[in-house]
Order: structure tokens, then C-alpha cells, then sequence
């Protein structure tokens, strides 16, 4: 059996926490096994390397010691959480993946895409996901919303330029395969989030039977 692998992208404050659940429990009422996860973290070990990876420092942390440690968490995250269970054939939905990487270490960071593809293939072999929510939203109204909900962590505490950088690679990466990823309007409001995600919904779930 192979599962079928969903991961939830975007930029700060997008809803995808606010959402995953709602996915998830529309998923399980429609009778499917379902594994809601996230990254960096899902796992004890990935959880203390994702609060490295969030806690601000005094000591500035180097953008490839960051790279790294998000490959770290998620070698054990794949090993532990992902591949076990796609291999029973669960639905794996995931919050952030490697998209993530490209957007924030790559986009954000600077850091060179063929580098962060090296450690993707390392890591993952040839697993990728099979469809991509991208929650889209422009950056000011992102930043308003995780400032509103209270203390910044180490990456919502970087400048404009950071995140529009995030966004656009998002953008690109939606826009270079789209067969992998829909694109969420995540600025309406939640009520109309969760209408476009009942609309994905017969797609998710012919996908899902597919396996
Ligand atoms: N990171 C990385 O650099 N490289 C990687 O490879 C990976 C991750 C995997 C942690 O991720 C950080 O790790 C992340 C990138 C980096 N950067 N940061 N920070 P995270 O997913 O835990 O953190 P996050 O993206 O910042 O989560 P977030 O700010 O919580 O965003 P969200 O989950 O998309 O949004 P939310 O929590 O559901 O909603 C935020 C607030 O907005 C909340 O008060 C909601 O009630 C509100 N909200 C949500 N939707 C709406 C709508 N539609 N209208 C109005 N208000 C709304």
C-alpha cells in the first residue's frame, strides 16, 4: 500500500494551523486514516531541534547551520512519522515540508536552490509530496496577524524583504508545477478559507481513493 502525501505551505500567519484541523477532520468523517503532522517537528527529537530553530539568541544562528538543522529534524520526522505511515497507506497531512526550505533558506536566506535540492535528495530519495496548499496572502496582512497573536519567534522577527522573498518563491515554485500545488486566497476571510478548501475537497478525496 502507498499512502498519499498532502503538505500545507505559506507564509507567516497564512492559517495553516488555523486550518490543518479542519482538513483533517473533514478527511476523517469521509472515513480516511489520517496522520496531521508538521515541520520542523513531529516527532520528540524534531520538536527540540524545531525549538532551536525558533527560540531568538543573542548568538546569531549561520544560515547553513539552519539549513541543516531543518534537514535534521526532518531525516527523523521521515523515518519515524512519514514514511511509516504512507506505507500503510494513511493520508500524511502535513504542516510545511521542504517547499518551506526553498521558500525561507533558499528565498528568505539567500542560500543556493541546486544546494538545498543536494539535501533533499540525501534525505528524502524520491519522495516528494503529492499535492501542495499553498496558503497565499500578502506579506503586510501575514506579519499583522502573527504580530496581533503575540511573541515573535526567530524568523517572524526578520525584516520585509525576508518575507517578500518567501512569498515570491512560493509563488514561483506553485506556479513552475502546477499540477502539484492549488493556490488558497488565505487574505479572505477564515469563513471564505474554508470555503475554497470545500471546494479542493472532491479532489482531495478522488486523490485520496487513488492511493
Ligand atoms: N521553517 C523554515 O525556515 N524552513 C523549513 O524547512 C520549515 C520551516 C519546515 C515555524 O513554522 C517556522 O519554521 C516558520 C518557517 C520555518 N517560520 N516562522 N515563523 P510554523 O509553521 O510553526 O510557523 P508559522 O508559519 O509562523 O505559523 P503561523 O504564523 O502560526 O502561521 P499559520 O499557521 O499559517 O497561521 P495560523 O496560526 O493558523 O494563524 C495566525 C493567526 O491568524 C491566528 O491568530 C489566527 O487566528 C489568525 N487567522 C488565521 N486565518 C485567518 C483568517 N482567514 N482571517 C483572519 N485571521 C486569521
Amino acid at each position: 500500500m502507498s499512502g498519499l502525501f498532502i503538505t500545507l505551505e505559506g507564509p507567516e500567519g497564512a492559517g495553516k494551523t488555523t486550518n490543518r484541523e479542519y482538513l483533517a477532520d473533514q478527511l476523517r468523517q469521509a472515513g480516511i486514516d489520517v496522520v496531521l503532522t508538521r515541520e520542523p517537528g513531529g516527532t520528540p527529537l524534531a520538536e527540540r531541534i524545531r525549538e532551536l530553530l525558533l527560540a531568538p539568541s543573542d548568538e546569531a544562528m549561520h544560515a547553513d547551520t539552519e539549513l541543516l538543522l531543518v534537514f535534521a529534524a526532518r531525516a527523523q520526522h521521515l523515518a519515524e512519522v512519514i514514511r511509516p505511515a504512507l506505507a500503510r497507506g494513511a493520508v500524511v497531512l502535513c504542516d510545511r515540508f521542504t517547499d518551506a526550505t526553498y521558500a525561507y533558506q533558499g528565498g528568505g536566506r539567500g542560500l543556493s536552490q541546486p544546494r538545498i535540492a543536494q539535501l533533499e535528495q540525501f534525505v528524502q530519495g524520491e519522495l516528494r509530496p503529492d499535492l501542495t496548499l499553498v496558503f497565499d496572502l500578502p506579506v503586510e496582512i501575514g506579519l499583522a496577524r502573527a504580530v496581533a497573536r503575540g511573541r515573535l519567534d526567530r524568523f517572524e522577527q526578520e525584516g520585509r524583504g525576508f518575507f517578500d522573498a518567501v512569498r515570491t518563491t512560493y509563488l514561483q515554485r506553485a506556479a513552475a508545477e502546477p499540477q502539484r500545488y492549488r493556490l488558497v486566497d488565505a487574505a479572505q476571510s477564515l469563513e471564505q478559507v474554508q470555503h475554497q478548501l470545500d471546494g479542493l475537497f472532491p479532489e482531495l478525496l478522488e486523490r485520496c481513493s487513488r492511493g
